[in-house]
């Protein structure tokens, strides 16, 4: 697979680390991710160190603030309850900014609609999602995803989850799908 694959899930409660593919798939492109505030770029993991279009995006984006975690049984101290804790829904009042390094993993978001979209992520996949989305992450059964973090600024790491619709950022998000 080129770039990233989404597809509508499944309603099945097991292992959140499977695919959860309806019967027959249901794909979501790009365009649908950008109508619901989601942004991917394609980059060349194997020189993130110094890459010039890293550089750009986080220049021109202002993320000045990264940082890189590794989602791994052996590497991140706590794995399963982290693990856990990544997939409860949730939102943030700043972006979510991830670059994956290494290995694979899945971004859960929700569609205007309330149902779960699954984003399948690889090597080399930038994504972002905006504050106010709910949304979920989870590895899936290989347990590795190598992961860049970006903030523009001071990282915000504060997850709130479902509900949370109160905040100003929450209603805003909620506004913004009125007029895409
Ligand atoms: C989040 O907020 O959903 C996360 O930070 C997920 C783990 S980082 C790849
Ligand atoms: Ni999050």
């Amino acid at each position: 697979m080129c770039g990233i694959e989404a597809w509508y899930m499944d309603e099945s409660i097991e292992d959140q680390k499977l695919p959860h593919r309806l019967n027959p798939n249901q794909p979501v492109s790009l365009k649908q991710l950008e109508q619901i505030g989601v942004y991917y770029w394609k980059l060349n993991a194997d020189i993130y160190e110094n890459d010039p279009e890293l550089e750009k995006i986080r220049e021109e984006r202002g993320y000045s603030y990264m940082d890189i975690i590794t989602i791994h049984p052996d590497k991140l101290p706590d794995y399963e309850s982290k693990v856990k804790s990544f997939f409860e829904e949730h939102l943030h009042l700043d972006d979510e900014i991830r670059y994956i390094l290494d290995g694979t993993a899945y971004f859960d978001v929700r569609d205007k609609d309330d149902r779960w979209i699954r984003i399948s992520m690889s090597k080399g996949d930038l994504i972002t999602l905006p504050a106010g989305i709910y949304h979920r992450f989870t590895v899936d059964e290989t347990n590795y995803a190598k992961a860049m973090r970006l903030f523009i600024g001071e990282p915000v790491w504060k997850a709130y989850n479902r509900p949370a619709d109160d905040f100003d950022i929450r209603k805003a998000y909620v506004n913004s799908l009125k007029c895409s």
